[in-house]
C-alpha cells in the first residue's frame, strides 16, 4: 500500500519519499482539479479525435501545453508552496564552494520544470513499460540498498495529478516502491512488487526520477485523465522546450515564480543571458538585432 501525507506535512512527505521513492500527497482543493480538467478539456478532446496520435501512442493521448493553458495547474498546484519545498529538498543544487574557484561561491538554484502535460488513457489504451523518468538523461543507477537513500542522487521528480479517480481497471500508474534504491540490474520479479497508485481527485503522486513506474492499461469505457508535471535540477536540460512555445506576451502574465520555474532563471553564472538575468529579457525592448 502506498503511503499518504497531507500537503501541510512536507517533512512527513520527504521521509516517505526517501523510504519508498514516492508519496501520495493529499489536500489539494477539489475545485482546483475541476478547473484544470476544464482548462484542458477542449485541447484534449481535439487531440482525442486524431487517429494518428491514438495509433502512435497506443491509446495514450498527450497534450503538452498544460503549463501555459492552465493557470490553476501552474500557479496553484505546481507552485503550491509545500510541493515546491518537497521538490527542492531533493533537487535544489548548491555548488560546493571549493568547486567554485572562478565565480561566486555557494551558487544555488531551485529545480525547474522539465515538462507538463495532460494524459488521457483512452478505453483500451495500453500500459507503458515500467521505466525511470530520469532515463531521458541516460542516468545510470548503482544500488543504494545497503547505504540507504543518498540525498543528492536524483536529478528529476514527477508529480501526477489525477483528474478522475484512478484504479487498476482504468489505468492508474503502476509503481515499484523502494526501486529508487535499486541498481539498474534489479527488476521486479513478483507481481506484488508492482503497486497501482489508486487516487481520487484532490490527491497527487510525487516521486523520484529514479523510481520504476509506468502508466497502466485502461480496461474501462471511460478515459483516465492525468495532469502531470516533471521537474529537474536547474542544470539539466528539460525534456520539453516549453518556454519556446509560449510567446513573451503570454509569459509576462505568469507569476515571477512561474517564469523562473519555466526556465527564466540564473544563479548569476549558469543561465545568464548577455550577462543579465534572463527574466529581464521578458520586459526588454527589442535590440534590433
Ligand atoms: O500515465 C501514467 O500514469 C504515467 C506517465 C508516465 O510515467 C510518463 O509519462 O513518464
Ligand atoms: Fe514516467
Amino acid at each position: 500500500m502506498l503511503r499518504r501525507a497531507h500537503l501541510s506535512q512536507p517533512d512527513e512527505a520527504i521521509k516517505i519519499i526517501k523510504e519508498d521513492g514516492g508519496v501520495i500527497l493529499t489536500g489539494f482543493p477539489i475545485e482546483q482539479i475541476e478547473q484544470v480538467n476544464q482548462d484542458m478539456k477542449s485541447s484534449l478532446m481535439q487531440r482525442c479525435q486524431d487517429r494518428t496520435w491514438d495509433a502512435r501512442y497506443h491509446g495514450r493521448i498527450y497534450c503538452g501545453l498544460l503549463y501555459g493553458l492552465s493557470k490553476t495547474m501552474r500557479e496553484d498546484i505546481i507552485l503550491q508552496e509545500n510541493v515546491q519545498v518537497i521538490i527542492n529538498h531533493f533537487l535544489r543544487t548548491t555548488n560546493p564552494p571549493f568547486v567554485d574557484l572562478n565565480s561566486q561561491p555557494g551558487r544555488s538554484t531551485n529545480a525547474i520544470l522539465s515538462g507538463a502535460n495532460t494524459i488521457a488513457t483512452r478505453p483500451g489504451g495500453k500500459a507503458q513499460a515500467l521505466h525511470r523518468d530520469d532515463s531521458i538523461w541516460q542516468q545510470v543507477h548503482s544500488s543504494q540498498e545497503d547505504t540507504g537513500y543518498r540525498i543528492g542522487s536524483d536529478i528529476g521528480m514527477s508529480l501526477l495529478v489525477p483528474g478522475v479517480k484512478t484504479t487498476r481497471e482504468n489505468g492508474a500508474t503502476m509503481f515499484v516502491p523502494g526501486s529508487h534504491l535499486w541498481g539498474d540490474q534489479r527488476q521486479p520479479t513478483i507481481p506484488e512488487d508492482v503497486l497501482t497508485v489508486d487516487m481520487v481527485p484532490g490527491e497527487a503522486f510525487l516521486f523520484l526520477g529514479s523510481a520504476l513506474h509506468g502508466g497502466g492499461a485502461n480496461a474501462t469505457n471511460a478515459e483516465r485523465i492525468l495532469h502531470s508535471a516533471f521537474f529537474c535540477r536547474s542544470w539539466v536540460r528539460p525534456e520539453s522546450n516549453d518556454f519556446v512555445w509560449w510567446d513573451k506576451n503570454a509569459v509576462q502574465k505568469w507569476s515571477i515564480d512561474a517564469q523562473r520555474l519555466a526556465g527564466y532563471v540564473t544563479d548569476k553564472m549558469l543561465g545568464i543571458c548577455d550577462d543579465m538575468d534572463p527574466i529581464d529579457a521578458l520586459t526588454k525592448k527589442s535590440t534590433g538585432y
